[in-house]
C-alpha cells in the first residue's frame, strides 16, 4: 500500500480550512492573504526550486526581513522537498560567511539591499543561485516564481529526512546546525495544537493567532507558525513588533506568543486593560525565563494567566505548564509540565538520578528531538548520553507533583531579548583586537531584555585600550543582539587557586548597573 506522503507541508496543507478564499494571514499594514494565496504562492516558489535541479537534500538559506513572502519561502522549501536555514536578520558578514560556508546551501536568499556581499559570499561557497527578497515583495525571487505553474505535488519525504538546520552557537567553537526532520517538526505541532487546545475554523471561537516573533528562530518559525497553520488558523501578522501596536491587535486576536520582553513591553503602555484582551483564550512565554514579577503583574492588568513553556532549536517545545485547569494550574517559575511524548528527566554530575526536587542537568528524550549536528558527528555524541537522552545544558529540578522548574545553566549563554548570545564566541572577537590581553563576557539583569551582556577586559600592558572604542569595534563584526551593553577596562579579572575566571564574582560585581532592572 502506498504510505502517506509524511512531508510536513502536506500535513499542513490538509489543515487548511474548505473554504480556501477565508483570510489565512492579514497584516498590519492592511494586506489580506488568503488560504489560496498560500497554496498558489508556495506552489509557484516550490516550482522555481525544483526547476532548479538542485540535488537531493539541497539547503536553502535565507536571511531576509520577515514577511509573509518570507514565510511562505520556508513552506515552499518543505513543499519542494528541500532543507530551509533560516538566518538571524542581524548577522553580520563574518557570521554569514561561516554559515555558508558550513552549510554549502545551493541556493540563497537575501534582502535585496545585501545582495552585493551576501551573493560574493555565496559564490565563493560554491552557492549556484543566488535571489533577494524584500519585505515589500520587491526581488528576483518573486519575479522568477511568476513564470511557474500556481500548482504542484508535494514532493514526498519519510518523517526521518531531513527539513530545517538551524544553527545554534556552542559553548566553544563555532555555531552548529541542528538537523530537524520532518518527523520532529510535525510530531512537536501536533502534540502543541492538542495541549494548548487550538480551536479549528469549524469549532466555536476559532483562533486568531497575533504573530509578533521573528521567523528564522524556533519560536515565531515553528510553535507559533506551525500552531496556526496545522489549525487553520488566520494570523494577524506583524514583521516588527511594536507594542502599542500589538495592543491594539489584541483585541481581534485569540493567542499570543512572546518572549519575556514582549510582556514586559506591553506592559509599559498604560493601554493594555481588561478590555484590550477581552477576547484572548491563551498568552504564552518561552524561549527566556519569564520573571514572577511579569508572571503577577500581567495576570493582575489582564485577568489572564501567561502560560510558559520551554524548549530549544535542538528539541522543540519540551514542557508546557496546563491549558486546561483540569491538569493543573499554571505555576509562574515553572515551565510546567513534560508535554506527552517527552521523556524529560534530571541527573546528577555523576550521571545518576536525582530525588524529586533536586537539582541537576535536564536530559530529554521523544520523537521531537534533533538527528544531530550537521556534520559534527563527534560533537552530537558528546551531548547525547549512552542511553540515547539529549543534555540540554539547563539546570533544573521536578517537584513532588511533576513541575519542571530551570534554576540556571550548566552552558555559558546569556540570553537577551530572547535570542542567545555565547560569551565564549565574543570573548573570542574581543581577544583579537588590538591591545586586548584576555576579557570576559557575562550576564547581568536588565530591565527590557531580561539579560544583557557586560564585557571585563585587561588590555596588555603598556597598551591604550578604551571600553568605547571596544564596542564599536565589535558592532562592525557582530549581531547588533550579541554586542555587550556596557564594557570596562580592568587590570586583571577575578581567578580561583585552579587559574578559572570567576564569572559569579564578575556577574555580581554588575549586577546592579543596569538599576531599574526587576530583581526577582
Ligand atoms: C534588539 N537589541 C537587542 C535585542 N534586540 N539587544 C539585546 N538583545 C536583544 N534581543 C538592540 C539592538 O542591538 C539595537 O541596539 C536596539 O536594541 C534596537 O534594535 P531593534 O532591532 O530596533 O530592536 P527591537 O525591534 O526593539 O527588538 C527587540 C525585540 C527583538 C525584543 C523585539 O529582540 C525580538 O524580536 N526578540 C525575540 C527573539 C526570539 O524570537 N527568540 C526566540 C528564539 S527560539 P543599538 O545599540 O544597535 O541601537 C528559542 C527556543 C524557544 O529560544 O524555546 O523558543
Ligand atoms: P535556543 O538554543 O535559542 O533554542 O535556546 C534554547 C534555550 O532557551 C534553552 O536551552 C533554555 O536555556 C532557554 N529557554 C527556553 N525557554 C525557556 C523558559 N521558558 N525559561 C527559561 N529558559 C528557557
Amino acid at each position: 500500500m502506498d504510505r502517506e506522503n509524511q512531508n510536513l507541508f502536506a500535513a499542513l496543507r490538509a489543515a487548511f480550512p474548505s473554504d480556501l478564499d477565508a483570510v489565512a494571514v492579514e497584516t498590519d499594514d492592511g494586506l489580506h492573504y488568503s488560504w489560496r494565496d498560500i497554496d498558489r504562492a508556495t506552489a509557484m516558489l516550490a516550482n522555481l526550486l525544483r526547476s532548479l535541479d538542485l540535488p537531493e537534500g539541497a539547503r536553502v538559506a535565507v536571511q531576509v526581513e520577515k514577511s509573509v513572502e518570507a514565510m511562505m519561502l520556508y513552506l515552499a522549501t518543505l513543499r519542494a522537498g528541500y532543507v530551509f536555514l533560516p538566518l538571524n536578520t542581524a548577522y553580520q558578514s563574518a557570521e554569514i560567511e561561516y554559515f555558508i560556508g558550513n552549510a554549502e546551501p545551493a541556493v540563497v536568499v537575501c534582502s535585496p539591499a545585501h545582495f552585493g556581499w551576501v551573493s560574493k559570499l555565496a559564490f565563493q561557497a560554491g552557492t549556484r543561485h543566488v535571489f533577494t527578497l524584500g519585505d515589500d515583495r520587491s526581488g528576483s525571487l518573486l519575479e522568477r516564481a511568476m513564470h511557474h505553474a500556481a500548482e504542484h505535488e508535494v514532493v514526498r519525504r519519510t518523517s526521518g529526512d531531513l527539513a530545517a538546520i538551524l544553527y545554534t552557537s556552542g559553548t566553544t567553537g563555532r555555531s552548529k546546525g541542528a538537523m530537524l526532520t520532518h518527523g520532529n517538526l510535525l510530531s512537536n505541532a501536533r502534540v502543541l495544537k492538542d495541549y494548548w487546545g487550538w480551536r479549528t475554523p469549524s469549532q466555536e471561537g476559532a483562533d486568531v493567532l497575533l504573530h509578533a516573533l521573528p521567523i528564522f528562530h524556533v519560536h515565531g518559525l515553528f510553535v507559533a507558525l506551525h500552531g496556526a497553520l496545522i489549525s487553520g488558523s488566520r494570523m494577524l501578522w506583524m514583521n516588527r513588533f511594536d507594542a502599542r501596536r500589538a495592543i491594539d491587535m489584541l483585541r481581534r486576536a485569540t493567542v499570543f506568543m512572546g518572549v519575556p520582553t514582549l510582556y514586559t513591553r506591553m506592559l509599559a503602555e498604560p493601554a493594555l486593560d481588561r478590555d484590550t484582551v477581552r477576547g484572548m483564550r491563551l498568552f504564552i512565554s518561552g524561549s527566556a525565563p519569564l520573571l514572577l514579577e511579569t508572571f503577577d503583574v500581567w495576570r493582575e492588568r489582564t485577568g489572564h494567566t501567561i502560560l510558559e513553556r520551554y524548549g530549544m532549536s535542538e528539541t522543540l517545545m519540551l514542557s508546557s505548564n496546563p491549558y486546561d485547569p483540569r491538569d493543573g494550574e499554571r505555576r509562574g517559575g515553572t515551565v510546567g509540565f513534560p508535554l506527552p511524548g517527552v521523556g524529560l528527566r534530571v541527573r546528577g554530575d555523576d550521571g545518576a538520578p536525582v530525588a524529586a526536587g533536586e537539582v541537576g542537568g535536564i536530559e530529554v528524550t521523544g520523537p521531537n528531538v534533533f538527528i544531530g549536528y550537521w556534520r559534527m558527528p563527534e560533537k552530537t555524541r558528546e551531548e547525547f548520553t549512552a542511553d540515547g537522552w539529549f543534555k540540554t545544558g539547563d539546570v533544573g529540578r521536578i517537584d513532588e507533583r511533576g513541575y519542571v522548574t530551570i534554576v540556571g545553566r550548566s552552558k555559558d549563554l546569556i540570553i537577551s531579548g530572547g535570542y542567545n548570545v555565547y560569551p565564549a564566541e565574543i570573548e573570542g572577537f574581543i581577544n583579537e583586537l588590538p591591545g586586548v590581553a584576555e576579557s570576559a563576557v557575562v550576564g547581568v539583569p536588565h530591565p527590557d531584555f531580561g539579560e544583557v551582556g557586560v564585557a571585563v577586559v585587561v588590555p596588555r600592558p603598556t597598551a591604550e585600550v578604551e571600553g568605547a572604542a571596544i564596542v564599536a569595534a565589535l558592532k562592525a563584526r557582530l549581531a547588533n543582539f550579541k554586542i555587550p551593553k556596557h564594557c570596562d577596562v580592568v587590570a586583571e579579572l577575578p581567578r580561583n587557586t585552579m587559574g578559572k575566571v570567576q564569572k559569579n564574582v564578575l556577574r555580581d560585581r554588575y549586577k546592579a548597573l543596569f538599576s531599574d532592572a526587576p530583581t526577582m
